[in-house]
């Protein structure tokens, strides 16, 4: 039979870059980069171009599995399966009540443009508290802050207007990820050299030269979990110097005269001394951000993860609204979002609070103070809640796409918990390290055997670009979408969905075209309309240039201002100036970073990318490796006040002393000093979630943990 090439995108990452695709016999032979996609211009990476192997490897789950009386996986039907789940929920419903199931969607969910509305959408029909989302182990500071601290309507200024951009342990390049005002990932780094070429001036913070340091104008190697002093430090001089701008705080920001004090508490030399800079560096990273004329700071997990997470995002916040990084009227609105249901026109105003953590009426966790952040409980509690008997003890899970064992603080605490569950039900096509403990794992079919909508990549798109792709191949055996699973379980429990354009019919199973339209009902165009468009054209994108929404005038009837100087900002400025982090004996940081080979733990079934690396190489600065009486090559210990693991040494003159820089999610629950070649080992059994974390969103210090390193 003939090749058949198809256009679509890939969902391996949120990027969703497009693709051709090449189907011979209903297999996916190989995929490319489509060189007529204008967004994206033919670019993929390493990961995506492994599509092939992920969807034909024979690795791959084609049957669900259930436990049988013996503890042994059996091959199920899915009708089946799905019957037996939903049995269990059942019961253990009407025995322990609806808080007694958590759902837990993961990064591998995300990648299924229906999974969020069909997760959130069925722990709420359960009427259950405990949903969890990656959210709260990544970057939960970003959503609090905008929406404490005041989120502008109209957005951003965008990275391809920007003259300055300012990127604080961020490093795009390789993680294709950026917040909104950051570099969009399509093609990163030839978009910042295009960018530069027209004036961009960049600066880039990160404890290690990162590939995007290397691009940088001004690179700051800060201390790990130092961020706050470097940022308070650079508003101290960009107020000092009055390059803020003055019209701008005057209309719309509160509270600026409480953080021009707090910040006194960081000159210069105070500041650049406490984060390991050059003072001069320092200052002048301030003006060239301050004297940009738009552009934005972003960060990305680094900082988010090293402790004073909620600070330092606030700081960044306080950057950009000082130096006014927004759209203003009569400007397009800084993202279209064409498949985003807003519910508030884009001015150039701030917009009205939105109920965070803490508010009247939120659901608690029963740990540490804890509780909702928006719609979803902190990761940080779900070993407690599952472990600790009581009212809403958790006793089912369902993991869609997540990872527990490797992506949550404290392995050792999380095995304990999933294994103390009474129903573990993993939603996965491989064995991972969390599937093997399940006691159901659900197999669901992968990206291109699923229509999707691009609602994941498009807040990157300063254009309105969408796409609806078609399913290109059928599934194998005996597979589903993960929208599928959710409606047959409810449909058992005989509960309602409601999405956010209403009800889901339960009594017929919608289709995803129905789902997808109902989830997002409100967007500027509905994602059936863009199937249409979108098969008219190929398969290709489609832009909707005249649905792009332009910046309306202020509203005087729904004014709100920015407000630096609420909850606990910004005397936190203080607390932490006053107080310097040292664990005695533990003198290294473990910083975070990504795989270039890896999703978190998505591609380590792979070959080719097994080819590339099968561990997590600790990487350590020459001198550091030489005072140690380490060897390039060989085993490091890495003990932190909670547990140790192993690394193999890679010297690298890219890293600041002192620190070991790793990537997580290798490594499983089994993983020892003898196999670390072979599997890598979990930075997370190194995390305790109970000793240091964010007192608001739960987050536990994952990056610049207190290590100390010996020959192992
Ligand atoms: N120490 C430390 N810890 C961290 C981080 C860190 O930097 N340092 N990073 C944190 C961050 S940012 C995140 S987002 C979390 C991630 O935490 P998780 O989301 O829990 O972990 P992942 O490894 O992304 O899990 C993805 C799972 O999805 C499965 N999968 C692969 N393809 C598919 C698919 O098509 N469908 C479905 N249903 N499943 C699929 C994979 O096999 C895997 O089991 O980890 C966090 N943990
Ligand atoms: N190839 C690949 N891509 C990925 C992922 C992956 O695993 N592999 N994971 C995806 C996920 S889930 C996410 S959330 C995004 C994350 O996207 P990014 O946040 O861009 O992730 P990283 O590339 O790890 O960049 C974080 C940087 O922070 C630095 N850093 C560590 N500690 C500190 C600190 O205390 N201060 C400062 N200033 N910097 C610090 C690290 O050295 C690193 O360079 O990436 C996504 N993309
Ligand atoms: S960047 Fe992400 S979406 Fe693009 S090819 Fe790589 S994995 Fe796929
Ligand atoms: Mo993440």
């Amino acid at each position: 039979m003939g090749v058949q090439t198809h256009k679509t995108f890939c969902r391996f990452c949120h990027a969703n870059c497009a693709m051709e695709v090449d189907v011979v016999d209903g297999k996916v032979i190989e995929v490319r980069g489509d060189p007529d996609d204008p967004a994206y211009g033919g670019y993929t990476c390493m990961k995506g171009r492994e599509l092939p192997d992920s969807h034909n490897s024979e690795n791959r789950l084609h049957h669900s599995l259930v436990r049988n009386e013996a503890g042994e996986f059996v091959s199920t039907p899915m009708p089946q399966a799905l019957a037996h789940v939903a049995s269990e929920l059942r019961r253990i419903i009407d025995e322990h009540g609806p808080h007694s199931v958590a759902v837990f969607m993961g990064s591998g969910g995300f990648q299924n443009s229906a999974a969020m509305s069909a997760s959130v959408s069925f722990a709420q029909a359960v009427g259950s508290r405990n949903f969890y989302t990656s959210v709260t182990l990544d970057q939960p500071a970003k959503v609090f802050t905008t929406a404490r601290y005041g989120k502008w309507l109209a957005g951003p200024n965008t990275f391809s207007e920007s003259d300055v951009a300012f990127f604080i342990g961020n490093n795009p390049i390789v993680s294709h990820y950026s917040p909104v005002g950051g570099v969009p990932p399509f093609s990163p780094s030839r978009r910042i050299r295009d960018q530069q070429a027209k004036g961009l001036k960049l600066i880039v913070a990160d404890p290690r030269e990162s590939d995007v340091a290397r691009l940088a104008d001004i690179y700051l190697p800060v201390k790990p979990g130092e961020d706050p002093a470097m940022l308070a430090g650079m508003l101290n001089v960009i107020i000092a110097e009055g390059l803020y701008d003055r019209n701008f705080v005057a209309a719309h920001v509160d509270g600026f005269d409480e953080l021009a004090e707090a910040v006194k508490a960081f000159p210069p030399d105070v500041a650049a001394e406490r984060a390991g800079l050059d003072k001069d560096q320092l200052v002048a990273a301030a003006r060239m951000f301050a004297t940009g004329s738009k552009g934005c700071a972003v960060t990305g997990t680094g900082p988010e993860m090293a402790g004073n997470g909620t600070l330092t995002e606030y700081l960044v916040v306080c950057l950009n609204t000082i130096c006014a990084r927004f759209k203003q009227e009569g400007e397009k609105a800084a993202i279209p979002g064409v498949f985003s249901p807003y519910q508030t026109a884009r001015r150039a105003q701030v917009g009205p609070p939105v109920p965070m953590f803490g508010a009247e009426g939120m659901p608690k966790s029963r740990f540490r103070g804890l509780g909702h952040l928006g719609w979803e409980m902190p990761c940080n509690v779900l070993a407690d809640e599952i472990l600790t008997p009581g009212e809403g003890q958790v006793r089912a899970l369902i993991s869609v796409g997540g990872n527990p064992v490797v992506g949550f603080p404290d392995q050792a605490k999380m095995v304990r918990a999933l294994d103390d569950l009474e129903l573990f039900v993993q939603i996965d096509p491989w064995m991972s390290a969390s599937a093997r403990r399940a006691d159901v794992v659900l197999a669901p079919s992968q990206c291109l055997e699923r229509e999707d909508i691009t609602s994941l990549s498009e807040w990157w798109h300063e254009e309105p670009y969408a796409r609806y792709t078609e399913a290109v191949v059928e599934a194998p055996g005996d597979v589903i979408d993960e929208y599928e699973m959710f409606w047959t379980l409810a449909h058992h429990l005989g509960i309602q969905m409601n999405l956010n354009g209403g009800p889901l019919p339960m009594d017929r199973k919608p289709s995803k075209q129905e789902f997808l339209d109902l989830a997002v009902t409100g967007s500027l165009v509905p994602p059936s309309q863009v199937r249409e468009a979108c098969r008219a054209n190929g398969g290709a994108a489609v832009f909707y240039p005249e649905q792009h929404p332009t910046v309306g005038p202020v509203d005087e009837s729904e004014f709100h201002r920015f407000d630096l100087a609420v909850g606990a900002m910004p005397s936190e400025i203080l607390k932490y100036a006053d107080n310097r982090s040292a664990r005695e004996g533990f003198d290294f940081r473990l910083i975070s970073r990504r795989s270039k080979t890896r999703f978190n733990s998505i591609g380590h079934p792979l070959k080719k990318l097994q080819a590339k690396t099968t561990t997590n190489p600790a990487y350590i600065h020459p001198d550091d490796i030489a005072a140690l009486g380490l060897e390039e090559g060989g085993l490091v210990a890495i003990t932190s006040p909670h547990a140790t693991i192993h690394g193999v040494v890679k010297a690298s003159d890219k890293v600041r002393r002192g620190i070991v820089s790793m990537a997580h999610a290798y490594g499983d629950a089994d993983a020892t000093k003898e196999n670390v070649r072979e599997r890598g080992s979990s930075t997370n059994r190194l995390v305790s979630e109970v000793v240091d974390y964010d007192p608001i969103t739960g987050q536990s210090l994952q990056s610049a943990i207190p290590v100390k390193l010996e020959p192992a």
